[in-house]
């Protein structure tokens, strides 16, 4: 995060209003001590009262940000499909029949037309995805690329390629790599049965290669396919305790795409959803926990919740990477109608 403590109070885009916003002290709302979570505790937080847990998360929420800020995160899928891996969520995946077709690597002249016009419709943050296990060195270097033109367009840089190794974690950062994407996705015990290609170190080694460039952090998970509430827990508590936690959060809603293994799991209840928004804010008071996939099938009231619960940050755009999500209007209505409102810049949190 920069240390810029500028945010943008008015949801009306034609205003400059801006405000020197500073944290208050830490407000000791979060025990135990950070980076130091049991699933017990974690599980504790998700059984409470529903309203006690919202009540709470609001609390920590309040001392640690100001109210009303939501970030505005742009996704752009610049090499779709023909994944070697088998993450069953997945429809980018080559071992499913998902009808989404294997692409090149996009241009740096397309992708700074899609980051001009996310950048243009409010965006602070553009996230480039790509279908690789892990790229190869050749693809660190187009990547360099396209880090560059849309670092020169004034947003934020995020990526997510899959495994990196620490030189290629090196390269990124040197482009002007802000932010990492790689989730957890779900606890290390529910993990082999949602993929088989790749072990859970795999993942944390990536995230440690990741740490050390000198690059944020963005890791979260999937709710929704099919884990046991122990897996939520263990997954925020993953999350939670690494050291020190991410800066930003996604908590992905399962999006059930027909072909993939997981295509019939269990629809999440909406309250659990909410419940674990909460929990992941309770936990990492800092972090941008960002709503993230899933959000077409929540619908405003439930979105309102998870806003409520501490989440401060959305996917914004028609699409996610190769699913739909709200459409830009729906998303500027709904902010208008709850009376949040983009962010400009990255709020310093303590
Ligand atoms: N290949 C890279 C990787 O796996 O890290 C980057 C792209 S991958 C699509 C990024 C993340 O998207 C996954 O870790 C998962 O959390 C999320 N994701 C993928 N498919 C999803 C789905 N159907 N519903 C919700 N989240 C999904
Ligand atoms: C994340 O946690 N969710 C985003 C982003 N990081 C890369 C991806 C969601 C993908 C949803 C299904 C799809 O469109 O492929
Ligand atoms: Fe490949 Fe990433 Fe999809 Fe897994 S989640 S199949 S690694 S694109």
């Amino acid at each position: 995060m920069t240390d810029c403590n500028t945010a943008r109070l008015h949801p009306d885009a034609s205003a400059s209003q801006t405000v020197q916003w500073h944290p208050r002290p830490d407000s000791r709302l979060a025990e135990p001590q950070e980076g130091s979570w049991s699933i017990e505790a974690i599980q504790a937080l998700l059984d409470k009262p529903f309203m006690d847990l919202m009540f709470q998360a609001q609390s920590v929420h309040r001392a640690h940000w100001p109210a009303g800020d939501i970030e505005l995160a742009t996704l752009l899928s610049v090499k779709t499909g023909g994944c070697p891996e088998n993450c069953g969520y997945c429809p980018q995946s080559a071992e499913f029949d998902t009808g989404v077709k294997a692409e090149k690597l996009m241009s740096v002249q397309e992708v700074t037309r899609a980051a001009q016009a996310a950048k243009d419709a409010g965006a602070t943050r553009f996230c480039m995805g790509a279908a690789w296990r892990a790229p190869k060195d050749r693809d660190i270097e187009k990547m360099n690329a396209l880090i560059g033109a849309v670092k020169g367009l004034g947003m934020q840089t995020c990526a997510t390629l899959g495994m990196l190794q620490p030189h290629q974690a090196q390269s990124l950062r040197e482009a002007g790599l802000d932010y990492y994407n790689h989730n957890l996705d779900t606890a290390p015990e529910y993990y082999q049965d949602v993929v088989s290609t790749r072990q859970y170190q795999d993942r944390l080694d990536t995230l440690k290669a990741v740490r050390n460039a000198g690059i944020s952090v963005c890791c979260g998970g999937i709710i929704g396919m099919g884990e046991a509430p122990v897996h939520r827990a263990g997954l925020i508590a993953q999350l939670a305790n690494l050291n020190p936690y991410p800066e930003s959060v996604p908590i992905n809603s399962l999006v059930r795409v027909p072909g993939t293994p997981l295509a019939d799991s269990e629809p999440v209840d909406p309250l659990d959803f909410v419940r674990v928004i909460a929990v992941a804010r309770i936990t990492m008071p800092k972090a941008r926990v960002r709503l993230s996939a899933g959000r077409q099938q929540l619908g405003d009231a439930v979105q309102a919740l998870c806003f409520m619960a501490g989440a401060n940050s959305i996917f914004y755009g028609d699409k996610l990477l190769v699913t739909g999500n709200p459409d830009v209007q729906a998303d500027t209505a709904l902010l208008r109608k709850l009376g949040l409102s983009g962010t400009r810049t990255e709020v310093a949190a303590g």
